[in-house]
């Protein structure tokens, strides 16, 4: 699956963080070729697998809690390159997303600047955008319209990226994941499924094209039905192989929504309809 210019020239060290999370389990097998050493972060220690991982002389395991600025300086030192998907993935009440997300990204793009690291990939997501309805296009250059706080987040955290990178000049490939998990869940997750080997894929390519400045990538497999167009990600190359197609039967069995559920309206589907949080 990994294409020549990331086995032939990999990274000496590249950081995962959030690699205890679902899409973590899967990234630091599949991230494996494209760094001598993988550096494993998240705050919960890593269950399954961790013990062959820490037998392992390519990999490192390095706990740190991402709101922690001392402990993410620490834990980006030596590193070449971040794969920065820890963090809070779901919505919450603001108070925990500060932490995590808001604070962490700023500490990971402060540690990039302050060692040296010159690439991001940042697991940005669909919930900027959330927002659209189902039955729009848009593309990178769409104005967000987040639909969460944890959406509020990210959209900070990709300005962050156009920050570092006029600032700085840390590039930066911000993936507005949309739905990545084994298989699509739901009718929705028809237009927004992204397989793990499409991610794989696609920070393959975000690590090593060059010259990505802030780019900005939708991540979706090929789907039958998408509502979000990569032509200003295209220097990318990314062609997604996989398509939720072959699970069409087994999601249209389920009962369909009624026409005003934000699962069917909006792009971010229920994440529209989330809190108030800390009204008592
Ligand atoms: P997950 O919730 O399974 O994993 C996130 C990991 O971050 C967890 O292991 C958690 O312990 C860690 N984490 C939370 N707070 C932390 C802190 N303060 N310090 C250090 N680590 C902390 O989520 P998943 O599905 O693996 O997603 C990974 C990333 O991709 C997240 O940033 C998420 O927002 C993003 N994403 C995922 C999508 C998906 O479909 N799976 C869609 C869009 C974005
Ligand atoms: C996300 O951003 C979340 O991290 C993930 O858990 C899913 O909710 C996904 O978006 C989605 O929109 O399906």
């Amino acid at each position: 699956m990994t294409g020549i210019h990331s086995t032939q020239n990999p990274f000496n060290r590249l950081l995962l963080t959030g690699a205890a999370g679902g899409l973590g389990k899967v990234l630091r097998e599949s991230l494996k070729p494209f760094a001598r050493t993988l550096r494993l972060s998240d705050i919960t220690p890593l269950s399954a697998g961790a013990d062959a991982q820490q037998a392992d002389p390519h990999t490192e395991i390095q706990l740190c809690d991402l709101a922690d600025k001392q402990a993410v300086h620490d834990l980006v030192q030596g590193v070449d390159a971040i794969v920065h998907f820890g963090g809070v993935s779901v919505e919450h009440a603001f108070e925990d997303i500060l932490g995590p997300n808001i604070c962490g990204v700023f500490h990971i793009y402060e540690a990039a600047r302050r060692h040296g690291v010159k690439r991001v990939v940042f697991a940005s997501s669909n919930h900027v955008i959330g927002f659209y309805k189902q039955d729009e296009t848009i593309d990178a250059h769409s104005p967000r319209r987040p639909d969460s706080y944890y959406g509020l987040s990210k959209s900070y955290g990709e300005d962050l990226a156009t920050f570092y990178f006029d600032r700085y000049g840390i590039e930066t490939v911000s993936i507005r994941i949309g739905s990545s998990f084994p298989e699509p869940a739901n009718r929705r997750m028809m237009s927004t499924w992204l397989s793990f080997d499409d991610l794989t894929r696609l920070i393959e390519l975000s690590l090593f094209t060059p010259n990505v400045g802030h780019t900005v990538v939708y991540g979706a497999s090929a789907n039958r039905d998408l509502w979000w167009d990569n032509r200003f990600a295209a220097h990318l190359g990314f062609t997604p192989k996989d398509s939720s197609e072959v699970f069409r039967d087994k999601i249209e069995a389920q009962p369909m929504p009624a026409a005003d559920d934000p699962a069917r309206v909006y792009q971010g589907g229920a994440f529209v309809a989330s809190g108030p949080f800390g009204d008592n």
